[in-house]
């Protein structure tokens, strides 16, 4: 697939109607700092749609990005900031629970891990929940570039042990060099070519 058209929609603090709603939406969901944000800009060939920053934290609400007028990008706030102050950080989980339970028209969720380490108590917790609630998700595991590809072959084994997944289930991605990118938006081409079934709940 090849991406035209990225726009910016609607930022939202808690899960509510927006324009353009039914068509598929695909979420980034991750640690803080991850890479989310990253990600959807470098899909979408615009490094300016989402703001990213190399402080932990950046995004704090539920960002949808319109993409060829077929589909949404969705953007969400990262988990397991350990300095954020304790509300705030509940805040965040309030709105990615939010979104996730809310979203009448999620096709799948990208959970991004840092391809360097193995993944964190929350992302188990995370992946679990997407289990639990029957959510379609791919890990994405970034920063690939970070990594020679001898490293990659020891540190993704760690990455499936730790998640329950198989290594041909783990999409490598670098938002640095563009890594993965194209196997990426070949993956979300199908996942929106399929007609809307179970919605989830
Ligand atoms: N080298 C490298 N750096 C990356 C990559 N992806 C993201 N980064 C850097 O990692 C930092 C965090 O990126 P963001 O995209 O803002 O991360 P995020 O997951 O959206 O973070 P929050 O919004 O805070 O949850 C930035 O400094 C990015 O430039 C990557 O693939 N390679
Ligand atoms: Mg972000």
């Amino acid at each position: 697939m090849i991406v035209k058209k990225s726009k910016f929609v609607k930022s939202m603090s808690a899960f509510a109607a927006f324009p353009g709603q039914g068509l598929p939406e695909i979420a980034m969901v991750g640690k803080s700092n991850v890479g989310k944000s990253s990600l959807i800009n470098n899909m979408t060939g615009n490094s300016k749609l989402a703001r990213t920053s190399s402080e932990p934290g950046k995004t704090r609400l539920v960002n949808l990005y319109l993409i060829n007028e077929a589909f949404f990008l969705v953007d969400l706030p990262g988990y397991g900031f350990a300095k954020a102050p304790k509300q705030e950080k509940q805040k965040w989980a309030d709105m990615i629970e939010g979104y996730l339970r809310g979203s009448e028209h999620l096709k799948r969720v990208f959970q991004l891990v840092d391809v360097r380490h193995a993944p964190t108590e929350d992302d188990q917790l995370m992946v679990e929940y997407l289990r639990h609630y029957d959510i379609p998700f791919t890990v994405v595991a970034t920063k690939a570039d970070k990594l020679s590809k001898a490293q990659r072959g020891r540190s993704i084994p760690v990455i499936c042990r730790t998640l329950g997944v198989q290594p041909w289930e783990v999409m490598v991605h670098s938002s640095k060099d563009g890594t993965g990118k194209d196997k990426l938006l070949e993956l979300i081409e199908a996942e929106i070519a399929l007609p809307v079934e179970n919605e989830t709940p």
